[in-house]
């Protein structure tokens, strides 16, 4: 009895940016007596049925994106003989749907890290159950990656969590549903030693896979001092400190280390906690920006964000902290105008933000915008070729539609070509050659230059275009992109690093002068450059 391990995708580039870190981690959740799993990441390439034989185990994690594919790949493994399990979001949302339309045998819902093994020992005696609740585990159960399985040249960037849960509660995002609104941070140790394990093989850039790196905000704890909720202060000064230590742990990693996370734009109020991601080799940060009016922001309950001139200069704050922004905008609320298009990429180019993605409005399950677009759907919603608008996700991807809630003033086919023109605009060859200066050297500036096209291919082209022949001509432009660029990424491994020994908490704590912010202790990089090839 085999254990398989599929990320399913209707698209392989060949070479994939970040390692989907579910894959690993699951693999490190099986235990060994199964020897090691067979992982099979569709990104990369697709599945070869006949790896699959009668009596083994394929595990199966989807979201909502790839969940079409997924069920298809479940109907393969099932008629090969092998039992069937599925996780991942849309399995926790909609398990049925994989028992109807994924042939599957059982579903685990919520963390994977505990369950799988249990599913898999059942599976092993014959007690195979229907459903397995892996639920919110503590943060020290979270299971550490496999990275020895990680198949070679492949990717770009390794990914590690440090956080789970966000405590926002954005109108578009399901993260604060699934994941929980307590943020369960993983032991810092935990974290150092997967980094450690990834440089050690050549991985120097590292995604911080995580909702919000950024789980305590100043004003938060203001509002529990007003409120006089001591054991609250505590409770968020601890969650705080705990960050503080992780990046002081991290500022001792190799200088050549370039971490890239998410965070709330709160952050850039924060001065001693942006000077810490900086010592700490965090260069980039992806920052959800979603709309610049307060109008915009009101209708995704996101109002902590700031608008107008302010948000350019939060924006700022950022890159002047030697922090890189990836600025994400959402286009097709409600409140958007024509002019909201130009003014967007307008702010985006002012805020001095050195990646941007423009996303179309899309109901997630599990999210507040789904529910009320559900709802207004109505008992009997349209369909797309029998299947019901308001499970787009199973209609097949060249026929479904780019945009599901009705705009008050623009049509879909509008707001589709008005998002694509600012993609277009911001990533023009001279914009992007503008913002590449930037880097350190002509070298490093066309990388950049290379990888900026890469990000548009990857992202833009292949979502927002509506035929199927663009998409596969986009496509093929990323596959062909991706391979000299996944070299730009690769690092000579450092098979002898050795995992540093954590500093004295009394010089990580928030509170105290972070002495490594002040370059007085070892670790942080000279330059806040975004030194890809240095
Ligand atoms: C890091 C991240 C990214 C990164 C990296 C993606 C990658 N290649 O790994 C980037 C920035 C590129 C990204 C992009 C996008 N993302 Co994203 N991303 C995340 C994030 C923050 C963490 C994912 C992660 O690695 N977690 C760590 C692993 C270990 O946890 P996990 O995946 O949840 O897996 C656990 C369980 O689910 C379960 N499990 C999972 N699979 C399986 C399988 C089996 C068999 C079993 C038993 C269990 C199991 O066990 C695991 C361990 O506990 C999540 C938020 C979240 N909390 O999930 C969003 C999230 C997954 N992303 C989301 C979205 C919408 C996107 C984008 C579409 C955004 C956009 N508009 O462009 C793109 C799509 C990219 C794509 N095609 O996949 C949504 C998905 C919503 C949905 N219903 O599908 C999430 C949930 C965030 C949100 N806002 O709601 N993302
Ligand atoms: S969008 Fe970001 S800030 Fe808002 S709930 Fe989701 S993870 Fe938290």
């Amino acid at each position: 009895m085999r254990v398989h391990l599929i990320n399913p995708s209707d698209t392989a580039f060949g070479t994939a940016v970040i390692t989907p870190r579910w894959l690993f981690v699951l693999a490190g959740a099986t235990p060994r007596s199964f020897g090691d799993p067979l992982i099979c990441d569709e990104t990369l390439q697709q599945l070869d049925p006949a790896s699959i034989q009668p009596g083994d185990v394929v595990g199966i994690g989807i979201h909502t994106g790839n969940a079409l594919r997924g069920y298809t790949v479940g109907r393969i493994a099932r008629e090969r003989g092998a039992w069937v399990i599925f996780g991942g979001i849309q399995a926790t949302l909609y398990s049925e749907e994989a028992f109807e339309r994924g042939a599957a045998h059982a579903v685990v819902r919520g963390d994977g890290d505990l369950a799988w093994g249990k599913a898999l020992a059942d599976c092993a005696q014959g007690t195979l159950q229907r459903i397995y609740e892996g639920g919110r585990i503590e943060a020290g159960d979270f299971k550490a990656a496999r990275w020895d399985l990680l198949p070679p040249d492949s990717y770009m960037w390794a990914s590690v969590q440090t956080v789970r849960g966000c405590p926002k509660h954005c109108s578009f995002c399901s993260v604060w549903r699934t994941d929980g609104q307590q943020p369960r941070q993983r032991p810092s140790e935990m974290v150092i030693e997967e980094i450690v394990a990834l440089r050690r093989r050549g991985f120097r850039f590292i995604a911080l896979a995580d909702d919000n790196f950024y789980p305590v905000s100043h004003t938060d704890i203001e509002l529990a001092k007003r409120q006089k909720n001591q054991a609250r202060v505590e409770e968020l000064e601890a969650i705080r400190a705990e960050r503080f230590e992780l990046m002081a742990r991290l500022a001792d990693l190799p200088k050549d280390m370039i971490f890239f996370t998410q965070i709330t734009m709160e952050a850039a109020e924060d001065e001693q906690f942006l000077a810490a991601m900086k010592a700490a080799h965090i260069k980039g940060a992806l920052v959800g920006v979603e709309a610049v009016t307060p109008e915009g922001l009101k209708a995704v309950y996101k109002d902590f964000n700031c608008s107008g001139e302010e948000l350019v200069q939060r924006l700022q704050k950022f890159n002047d902290a030697g922090v890189h922004v990836l600025g994400s905008f959402i286009f097709g609320l409600p409140t958007d105008r024509d002019v909201t298009f130009e003014a967007t990429l307008d702010l985006a180019r002012r805020a001095g933000i050195t990646f941007a993605q423009f996303v179309m409005l899309t109901p997630f399950p599990g999210t507040v915008d789904f529910e009320h677009w559900e709802k207004a759907q109505g008992a009997e919603p349209p369909q797309v070729e029998g299947v019901p608008l308001t499970r787009y996700w199973l209609i097949p991807p060249e026929k479904r539609p780019k945009m599901f809630m009705p705009h008050p003033t623009m049509n879909s086919e509008e707001l589709r070509f008005r998002t694509q023109r600012v993609w277009d605009e911001f990533y023009s060859l001279r914009s992007i050659w503008k913002r590449a200066s930037c880097t350190p050297n002509l070298r490093a500036r066309l990388a950049f230059l290379f990888i900026s096209k890469l990000y548009r291919q990857m992202y833009a082209s292949t979502g927002i275009a509506t035929d199927s022949a663009r998409r596969s001509k986009a496509t093929n432009w990323a596959r062909i992109l991706a391979k000299p660029c996944r070299k730009l990424f690769q690092a000579k491994p450092m098979p002898d690093l050795q995992i540093p020994k954590p500093r004295s908490l009394a010089s990580t704590r928030p509170s105290l002068p972070f002495l490594a912010a002040t370059g007085t202790e070892g670790g942080m990089g000279s330059d806040s450059q975004f030194n890809v090839l240095q």
